[in-house]
Order: structure tokens, then sequence, then C-alpha cells
């Protein structure tokens, strides 16, 4: 079944509810078209207007070069010739990683991997791991400092811990620190950290950190930070560091990340968000009109999305900030995709996709750290210039922005559409 043929299905169903939940007998003052009829609301629901913009939602994955790219660097590492690429460790076959410890606080450790002795790790020996402890998972890329996501993908490769483990670390290991190339400019160095604890263990249901080569099932390509580029999966692309070069691990106890100077939260997982992706910017007075939008999951997950369209010079109490006394409604999720686009082969989850079971369906839905889309249809209204705001709720109940609202902590800002209705 196709995502608009499920929602026509539930769709007759959703809107009597929805228009009941609305109040809607008492809509002449906010100039609500009276209620629909099951009829009225099925023949509503079978409009092209829904039908187009349901389909023209874009895939769930992203294909790999139609990511938002966010790199760094004069020249961006990703855009030198391919010679110079090779000479610098860029290409699979020339990519090597140091794994030592930090020289002003100094890990314990067993073993140190450098170019300098020849024991730097190459691709063969990280795809030797992979044999044995790969794994791949769904991951929505998104910058803290952008706020709409940057591409869906699966994300495959080795757990960082396993790369640790080889250094025999036997104390005084606190964090892990890690850059890649950046043009042997100390300037140009982004990097980032996790904490120990979070690269040897994964809390809850998490995927683990990878040393990741490959996305939707192919080679990780050099703008997408490849060779090899740190995925984190909870948390927002400053910590997922392209074209990986070394592993530091310290015993200094406090985050060193690129993104710390600029003002940044950083140890904030991925938030719950909801916005559009199309409405109605004129619409014609009594019409229903139709809403399509998107939600990133956040790290507490999604259990509803809302809207609510509301005359724009409507007064709002100044203390309620987040309009939680608003009369919002219930979107519709959208379930699973027929299709799964992102260039997948076959368009099939490729096998042992973490939170996918055998047959490539997802154990969960909407899927924490996705990117899911959804649909609304709301009904008519009187002539005026209207706003139109749409937020999620996360499993816990807590409506966005909260419980996390503060701008450097990621993006999560409730949005405000305006639609003018004749
Ligand atoms: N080496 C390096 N890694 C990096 C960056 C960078 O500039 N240099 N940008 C980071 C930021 S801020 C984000 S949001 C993500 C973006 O990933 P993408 O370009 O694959 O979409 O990469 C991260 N990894
Ligand atoms: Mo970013």
């Amino acid at each position: 079944m196709s995502d608009l043929h499920r929602f026509l299905e539930n769709h007759a169903a959703l809107s009597r509810r929805y228009f009941l939940r609305l109040g809607i007998t008492g809509s002449a003052a906010i100039g609500l078209s009276p209620l629909l009829s099951a009829q009225a609301a099925d023949s509503i629901s079978k409009s092209p207007e829904l039908a187009k913009a349901i389909a023209t939602l874009g895939s769930f994955f992203t294909p790999p070069e139609a990511f938002q790219d966010v790199s760094r660097g004069k020249p961006l590492p990703h855009s030198i010739p391919d010679d110079k690429r090779k000479e610098v460790g860029l290409t699979r076959e020339t990519w090597k990683l140091e794994v030592i410890s930090d020289k002003e606080h100094p890990a314990k450790l067993g073993k140190q991997f450098t170019k300098a002795d020849g024991s730097a790790i190459d691709f063969e020996t990280l795809l030797k791991l992979g044999e044995k402890h790969a794994v791949r998972f769904a991951k929505v890329m998104t910058c803290l400092n952008i706020g709409c996501p940057l591409g869906m993908g699966i994300w495959e490769g080795v757990p960082l811990r396993e790369v640790v483990w080889l250094t025999k670390p036997r104390e005084d290991v606190r964090r892990v620190f890690y850059y890649g190339y950046h043009n042997d400019d100390e300037g140009q160095m982004f990097k980032s950290s996790l904490p120990i604890g979070r690269v040897l263990e994964d809390p809850f249901d998490l995927p683990p950190v990878i040393l990741c080569y490959k996305l939707n099932g192919e080679w990780l390509s050099p703008t997408r930070g490849g060779p090899v580029r740190v995925v984190v999966p909870e948390h927002y692309g400053f910590k997922s560091i392209k074209w990986l070069s070394h592993v530091v691990l310290t015993n200094k106890g406090m985050a060193d990340d690129t993104y710390i100077s600029g003002n940044n939260d950083v140890d904030s997982p991925l938030k719950s968000l909801a916005a559009t992706l199309s409405f109605p910017e004129k619409a014609a007075a009594g019409q229903p009109l139709t809403v399509t939008g998107y939600a990133q999951v956040g790290i507490s997950g999604v259990s509803k999305v809302q809207v609510w369209l509301t005359k724009g010079d409507t007064e709002w109490p100044a203390e309620d900030k987040y309009f939680a006394t608003a009369p919002w409604v219930d979107a519709e999720i959208l379930s699973p995709p027929e299709h799964w686009g992102g260039k997948l082969e076959g368009d099939r989850i490729p096998a042992a996709t973490l939170g996918f079971d055998e047959g490539g369906k997802p154990k969960t839905w909407p899927m924490r750290l996705a990117k899911v889309h959804w649909a609304a249809l709301l009904p008519g209204v009187a002539a005026g210039e209207y706003t139109l705001r749409c937020r999620t709720i996360d499993e816990k109940g807590i409506a966005q922005p909260m419980p996390r609202p503060f701008r450097k902590s990621g993006h999560a800002a409730i949005e405000e559409k305006t639609v003018m209705v004749k």
C-alpha cells in the first residue's frame, strides 16, 4: 500500500475525529467551516491537492549525493585533486588512522598506532574488523546550527570501541578526541570528542559510535567524509567528523569540540521537531487546507505531530511562550514508506540493519533518530490572514520545544507560516 492509500484509507475517520475535536460546531467565532459529513470528508480525502502533496514528499532515505554539505577547509578536503587526495591519505588505498595517547593528558595504553612507525591502521585492516563487528543503522544527519535535516541515510562501519581496544588501554582514559584531514593547517582542524563510556557501551537501545565507510550501501564518498568518518547515532552532525585521520585517547575530563567555540552546547543529543514541507500560502475561503511536513525524531521519540491554524492577529498570553494551551490538532504521521529511496540496492533495507526486522520492516515507528513524514487536512476557514504552526509531542508527552528549548543546544523552535485566505 502506498503512503497515499494508507492516508486516504484512514482519512475519513481521521477527519471526522479531527473536526469533532476542534469543536467545530462552535466554530463560527474563529471562522471555520461547518462540520463536514463523513461523505464530505471522504471526498476531501480524495482531493487531488492532498494526493499531489503526499506524492511529492520525496523519498525516506536521501541519495548520498543529495545530502546537504557542511564542510570546512580551504580548499575543501573533498575538492582537492585525485592525486593529492591519494598523497594525503584520503583514498581507500592510502587512508591511515593514527590511534594515540594525548601527550598533554596521557592515557595509559599498551600500544599506539602511528604513521611514524608504520603501524597506523589502514582501510584493509578496518574492513577486516568489519567482517566480524560491522553494524549499520538509519540516522538523520542534522547540523545543530542549521536546524533542517541534511539527509537521511543508512550508515555502516566498525564500532569505534573495536579500534580503542586494539590499543590495550589500561587506565586514565576519560575521553576520546578525534579529528580529520585539515590541509595540514592547525587552524583548519575540525575536531570533536566523546566520553569513553559512550564509545565502549551503548546506552539503552542506541547503535554504537562507528568508524563509517558506507552510506546507503555505497562506499562513503569524499563529499560525505570518505573514506572514513565517525558517525555518532544520537548526536548532531558536528560529532560526526569527516575524513577521519586521528583518534586520541585522553585523560582530559572535558569536551574539546571545535563547536564549543561557537557557543554551542556540545552535549545535546538530537531533538524532536516538526516542520512543514508544503502548505497553501494562498487559499480560498471555505476550502480545506492540505499540509504536509517532516518530523525529526529525536532522542525522546515522537508520539504525535500537531498543527494549529489561528488568525494572524490572535492575542496570546505572554507567559505561554510555546502555545501549550492552544487548540492543537493531530496530524497523521505517515507509515513506513512503500519505497525507501536513497539509492538502496533493490530498494531494500540491507540485511541486519539495526532497528529493522529480518524482512526489512522497522521494529518501531516513528523510528528514533530518523526523519518521518506527516500530513494533515485542515477544515476551510473564512477570509483573512492566518498563522500555521506545527510541533511534535515526544514519547514522554512533552511538547516541542521543551524539554530543551535553548537554540544553541539544537534548533527546535516552533515553526510559523503565514496563510492568506481570500
Ligand atoms: N572534518 C570535518 N568533519 C565535519 C565537518 C567539517 O567541517 N570537517 N562538519 C561537521 C558538521 S558541523 C556537520 S553538520 C556534518 C555534516 O555532514 P554532511 O556534510 O555529510 O552532511 O559534518 C561534520 N563533520
Ligand atoms: Mo553542523
